[in-house]
């Protein structure tokens, strides 16, 4: 069967090359990346760096290596105006000309590098229409201004999710030839829900609608719900959206009171907007309790933000929780 690989989709879908430019760019260095991430302790990368991101958290080796990797790989791309990560203080600027900006988390899950299990890098491009010399002002566009948005998966298979405003597609790394070809042409979330992702272990710590909406899907067939829910964490977010773009569910990271004046643990531009994007284009919806993620007018670069996502009948369950 022949498949159709990353290249040809993004022309057969009238993509601006200056566009294709930066998907593919981020998708050849993916796949330096994935190899990095085989190799593991044989190439001595695993553990800590020994240095803090601006976030306040523990960098490993891979979460440095990577974002190096991406941020040389952007900025040899014309098209990039300037670039922001999750792991750089401020933002890049890079080509005067580009007329794109770029946020990425180089390695999403990092905590899950140590026990090979699943990581993953996610991506935003928004377009630039700001000052000459970039700005982190200019980054500061909602979530559905993106342009693209996705995320390459590395687990028993690297995959390559992303949409370009047109529904969601996967791509499947062949490692033979190092080519993303396609394997799902129509991502789509099911309204309805079977399944949640949580992280129980900060049960207490949540506001009461928060309690409250998930005792009930803890509660099953004997509780208002009427029906049985499974749960699932990896504790990396791209895998547990991934796992809802291909059989549905809902995830949420809330607002807990461990930290009072941090609005959550995710990050807006570099997980939540990105993410977001994917699953409102596979049909779900993407909330905090307030308000939908992508109308958020962001703050700054690091800004984080409560998510609840996933299927649309159960985020919108979830959010009347929080707002009855
Ligand atoms: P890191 O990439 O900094 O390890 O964080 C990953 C993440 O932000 C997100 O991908 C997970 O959903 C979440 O953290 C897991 O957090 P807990 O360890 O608190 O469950």
């Amino acid at each position: 069967m022949s498949r159709i690989a990353l290249p040809q989709y993004l022309a057969n879908a009238d993509v601006a090359p200056e566009l294709q430019s930066i998907i593919l760019g981020l998708a050849d260095v993916s796949i330096n990346i994935s190899k990095s991430l085989a190799k593991g302790a044989l190439a001595g990368i695993l553990g800590a760096a020994g240095a803090e991101n601006v976030q306040g958290e523990d960098q490993k080796k891979l979460d440095v290596i990577a974002n190096d990797m991406i941020k040389d790989a952007l900025a040899a791309i014309p098209a990039v105006r300037g670039l922001a990560s999750e792991e750089e203080t401020d933002v890049v600027p890079c080509h005067t000309n580009g007329s794109f900006l770029v946020t990425f988390d180089p390695l999403d899950g990092s905590s899950n590098i140590d026990i090979n299990s699943m990581v993953g890098t996610i991506f935003s491009v928004l377009p630039h229409s700001g000052t000459e010399v970039v700005t982190e002002q200019d980054f500061l566009q909602p979530g559905r201004h993106q342009s693209a948005a996705g995320y390459v998966l590395y687990g028993p298979s690297v995959m390559l999710v992303l949409s370009i405003g047109k529904g969601v597609v996967m791509f499947t790394l062949d490692q033979d030839v190092n080519n993303y070809l396609m394997t799902d042409a129509e991502v789509a979330i099911p309204a309805d829900a079977k399944e949640f992702s949580i992280n129980m272990s900060n049960q207490r710590h949540w506001v009461a609608p928060m309690q409250d909406y998930i005792a009930d899907l803890m509660a099953g067939k004997d509780g208002p719900r009427g029906k049985d829910f499974n749960m699932r964490w990896v504790a990396a977010m791209v895998a547990d959206v991934h796992r809802i773009l291909c059989r549905g569910g809902l995830f949420t990271y809330p607002w807990d009171s461990r930290k009072p004046d941090q609005a959550g643990k995710l990050r807006l531009m570099y997980e939540a907007n990105p993410m977001g994007y994917l699953v409102e284009q596979a049909g779900g919806e993407v909330w905090t309790p307030d308000g939908k993620i992508l109308d958020i007018q962001p703050e700054h670069i690091h800004q984080r933000v409560p998510v609840i996502l996933g299927a649309a009948n159960e985020v919108a369950l979830c959010v009347d929780y929080h707002q009855r």
